[in-house]
């Protein structure tokens, strides 16, 4: 197993549209671990493989106060069933902010597990939030491109300026 490194806002990679798993290999399944490592590491509630660069439609995401009930996602999809419900979110590659962001209270989730089968779930609460933040990364999108354009924008140059003094120190 590996920690693998998250990239970080504004990263351009984190624009990426990833592709569609064609197979659940071994390969896969490996970093599928890899994944689920890094976010406990980090410590995360879930992780997209475009975080890791690594542009697959893989998701890893665990909800549970003990970190008990890991969830992989390949290929998810899902339906927006009912509701809206606000949250302040954040994310492991927009480190130290969270900002309310507005999304669909019950969702019916589809993917492939770890070995490639099909399986459907209900999601409400966190767990409805976290598929929809993972899924959003999927397609290139972050939290922040929720909210207004002002905070994005401070954010972002905030961010910038951290990673340019990180580099300086190292
Ligand atoms: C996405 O986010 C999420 O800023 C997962 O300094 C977040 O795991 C879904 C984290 C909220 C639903 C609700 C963020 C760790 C972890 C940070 C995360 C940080 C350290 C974020
Ligand atoms: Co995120």
């Amino acid at each position: 197993m590996a920690i693998l490194d998250i990239l970080e806002f504004p990263d351009p990679r984190l624009r990426t549209k990833a592709k569609p798993v064609t197979k659940v290999d071994d390969a896969i399944r490996q970093l599928t671990d890899n994944m689920l490592e890094t976010m406990y590491a980090a410590p995360g509630i879930g992780l997209a493989a475009t975080q890791v660069n690594e542009h697959k439609r893989i998701v890893v995401i665990d909800v549970s106060d003990d970190k008990s009930q890991p969830l992989v996602l390949i290929n998810p999809e899902y339906e927006i069933l009912s509701g809206e419900q606000e949250y302040d979110e954040g994310c492991l590659s927009v480190p130290g902010y969270y900002e309310t962001v507005t999304r669909a209270e019950k969702i019916l989730l589809k993917a492939l597990n770890r070995d490639g089968e099909p399986f459907e779930m209900e999601c409400d609460g966190l767990l409805s939030v976290c598929v929809q933040h993972e899924l959003d990364h999927l397609e290139g999108k972050l939290f922040v491109d929720h909210i207004s354009r002002l905070k994005r924008e401070r954010i972002r140059k905030k961010l910038s300026k951290d990673q340019k003094e990180r580099v300086k120190v190292r």
